[in-house]
């Protein structure tokens, strides 16, 4: 345990993520002694507020990491790949929100609901991964779950909101809208295909085996964070317009059997979450209602008929906050107070 502070750089200050990264530090009172606000050369020269100070974004450079002792990344894979290391070696420890270093062995994949102990492992590369917001809310909804009764399998179908993709898809949805109701023609830019009114199963690139990478990413990165290989998990990823918040029909078979009421239980007292179940009033997790919460919300708990150990739920959080930059700085915190 410490009580240090330290100088944090948030890389990719400027984007969705990035700015809301800025926001959870100054809310959770992240113990930083300076910060440092990297972006590309098209944002340098910004200012960002942080705490009431004007911070002046800075273009990133291989020299951006002198002195800097934790960085949180959230520039997209490439910019990760490059510069990642590079703050490592130059001391940092790197949390990182791309897609980049998840399923390398050699480095951790963390939640911190869920398996902070793997944080553990950073000191192997200095870079600690940050799982992607579909696999986060859903892991942890299931873990409870899964410490009492063991999954065999899970089948997921996710409607994610565009705010996944950055700033610009959030503009298109917006755009999109606003010429569709006023009979305009509109631009698709972010997107193959129309987003505004419409819903697109295709989230990252295909992959040759049917699946997309984002689906994927659910598969592996479910795994990795459990610690558990023999899950099945199959998953539909979706993108519907909606600006914040990822929603998730999950169904999960379980090793042994497992009551509706048991899991409401569990989840009532479980970290990170809340219930939000109560049908009859209709009363269920919505995205307008998880934007701008870090709770993951849970509801629509019930038994699966169809199978003999099932639970069906939805599964509802802000995919900017708990799915990306406010699982980023729990990492960090875990590893300020408990590692560094
Ligand atoms: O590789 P991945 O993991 O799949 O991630 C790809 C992208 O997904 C977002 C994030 O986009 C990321 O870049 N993302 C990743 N994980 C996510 C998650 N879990 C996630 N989104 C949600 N949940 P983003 O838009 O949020 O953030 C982009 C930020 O990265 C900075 N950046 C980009 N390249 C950089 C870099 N910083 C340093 N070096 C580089 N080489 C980027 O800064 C932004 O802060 P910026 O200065 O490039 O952009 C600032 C403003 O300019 C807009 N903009 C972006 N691209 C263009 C542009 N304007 C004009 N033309 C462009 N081509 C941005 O919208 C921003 O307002
Ligand atoms: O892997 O477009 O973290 O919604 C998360 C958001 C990939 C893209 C990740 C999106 C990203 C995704």
């Amino acid at each position: 345990m410490s009580d240090r502070k330290f100088n944090v750089a948030v890389v990719g200050a400027t984007g969705a993520v990035g700015n809301q990264m800025i926001t959870c530090l100054g809310e959770r009172n992240f113990p930083i002694k300076s910060v440092k606000f990297l972006a590309s050369a098209r944002s340098a020269g910004r200012e960002l507020r942080f705490r009431g100070d004007l911070v002046p974004v800075e273009e990133l450079t291989e020299k951006s990491f002198e002195g800097v002792e934790i960085a949180i990344f959230s520039a997209g894979g490439g910019t990760s790949e490059k510069f990642a290391s590079v703050a490592a070696k130059s001391g940092a420890v790197v949390v990182d929100n791309s897609s980049q270093w998840r399923m390398d062995p050699d480095i951790p994949l963390v939640v911190p609901e869920v398996n902070p102990h793997a944080i553990a492992g950073y000191t192997k590369k200095g870079i600690i991964a940050n799982p992607n917001c579909s696999t986060i809310q859903m892991v942890v909804a299931l873990n409870p779950i899964y410490r009492e009764a063991g999954i065999r399998r899970i089948v997921v179908a996710t409607y994610q909101a565009v705010s996944g993709t950055g700033k610009k898809a959030i503009d298109e949805l917006f755009d999109q809208t606003r010429s569709m109701i006023n009979f305009l023609p509109f631009d698709k830019k972010v997107y193959p295909h129309r987003i505004a009114f419409n819903a697109l199963p295709h989230i990252d690139k295909f992959e040759n085996n049917g699946y997309t990478k984002e689906e994927m990413k659910m598969v592996k990165e479910t795994r990795k964070i459990f610690e558990d290989d023999s899950i099945g998990v199959t998953a539909t990823t979706v993108r519907v317009p909606v600006f914040y918040s990822h929603s998730e029909a999950v169904n999960v078979e379980t090793l042994k059997p497992i009551s509706a009421e048991r899991v409401r239980e569990l989840l009532l007292v479980a970290p990170g979450v809340k219930v939000v179940d109560d049908p009859a009033n209709d009363v269920y997790p919505m995205a307008i209602d998880a934007a701008g919460q870090d709770a993951t919300l849970v509801g629509r708990i019930r038994k699966d008929i169809s199978i003999e150990n099932g639970i069906d739920m939805w599964v509802v959080a802000d995919n900017i906050r708990k799915g990306a930059a406010t699982n980023a700085v729990q990492i960090a915190e875990v590893l300020a107070k408990e590692y560094l």
